[in-house]
């Protein structure tokens, strides 16, 4: 399998994260993504290439212009206002409070944020733009006629929605890619998301659609960020109602239960009959991850990734969490590998 990976990732290192009410070193760290690559080498998964640049074009199919210029400008915005830390959100457009977009870059942060964990901090920008083109560049191969292959996200992108960022994501990866797809001549795409966090971002951007279908697996958000967003009455609205579907599961969940879940998904995907698949792979549903809490184990990986083989689609693999990184190699390889053997 092809994967797409770009050092700049590297540009996202930011120092703090709002955890437990203090701020520590961030789960969604730049040994994630090396540790992913090595993996692949390790495994001989295929060759390894850096993305070509696309531009906003594509990114602009999906996300807000302000908010695009939002994210370009927010580090220097917060550096030129005095701030010494890194730039974290204070105060939001909570119920019944105007929803303007303010001035002041502290106002702007609570605007388009939709969880306070995630620090913008220097390169974040570049480093976030660097990791569309890279799913980008993996799309263009499935669009190319490629069955199958892997953009190596960094930082990932299932919360970041139209105008929001937050979740550790600033721009949508998997949505950008599934536009381009779309625009590129697949009829219908079907987006899958494993990651162990319901991708509230993506089923944002096409709940009104009927085109693309979002089918998640998640943490219940009774129990789990993003509390707001995952819900299995969540079916899509307008065109779009009843291409959306969220299997939500409880603490605690084996295998076993996820597995049904995903044949669940693979069935609704199966219906729809999509012209090509779209994954958002995070591997948070690690037993040892230590922000979720399902119980999948190594092997597991390698049984759905041979279950989303059997689909017969096209396949683009996104890169989104997992945060147990001593296990994130292996893990995400073992999904690609089930895969692709026979
Ligand atoms: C892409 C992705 O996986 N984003 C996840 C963002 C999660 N951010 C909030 C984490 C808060 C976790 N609190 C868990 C408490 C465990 N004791
Ligand atoms: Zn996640």
């Amino acid at each position: 399998m092809l994967t797409v990976f770009s050092t700049d990732h590297m540009l996202r290192s930011p120092r703090t994260e709002l955890y437990g009410g203090e701020l520590v070193r961030p789960h969604e760290s730049p040994e994630r993504a090396q540790i992913v690559l090595a993996r692949i080498h390790a495994q001989a998964l295929g060759e390894v290439i850096a993305p070509v640049t696309f531009g906003m074009g594509p990114v602009l199919r999906v996300h807000d212009p302000a908010f695009v210029e939002f994210l370009k400008q927010a580090w220097s915005d917060w550096v030129a206002a005095g701030n010494r830390g890194e730039a974290i959100p204070d105060c939001w457009p909570a119920r019944r409070m105007a929803q303007h977009c303010p001035n002041s870059i502290v106002g702007k942060l609570g605007y388009y944020a939709m969880a306070a964990e995630t620090s913008i901090s220097q390169g974040t920008w570049e480093a976030a733009r660097a990791a569309a083109d890279v799913a980008l560049t993996a799309a263009s191969r499935v669009k190319d006629g490629a069955h199958t292959a892997f953009a190596l996200c960094r930082p990932p992108g299932h919360h970041a929605a139209r105008d929001l960022y937050g979740g550790y994501c600033f721009l949508n990866n998997a949505a950008i890619a599934a536009q381009y797809l779309r625009d590129g001549g697949a009829a219908r795409v079907a987006i899958l998301d494993v990651d162990f966090h319901h991708g509230n971002g993506t089923q944002d951007i096409f709940y009104d659609r009927a085109d693309v279908l979002y089918v998640s697996l998640h943490g219940d958000p009774a129990d789990a960020f993003p509390y707001f967003s995952g819900y299995a009455d969540e079916i899509g609205t307008g065109a779009g109602g009843g291409f959306t579907l969220n299997l939500p599961m409880p603490p605690g969940t084996e295998f076993v239960v996820w597995q049904n879940a995903l044949r669940a998904a693979l069935a609704r995907i199966a219906d729809f009959r999509a012209d090509a698949l779209v994954v958002s792979l995070g591997v948070d549903t690690f037993v040892a991850d230590p922000i979720s809490f399902f119980r999948l184990q190594s092997e597991d990986f390698s049984t759905y990734g041979r279950m989303i083989r059997d689909c017969g689609l096209p396949t683009l693999f996104v890169m989104e969490g997992g945060y147990a990184v001593g296990d994130i190699g292996v893990n995400v390889v073992n999904v690609l590998s089930g895969f692709e053997q026979a």
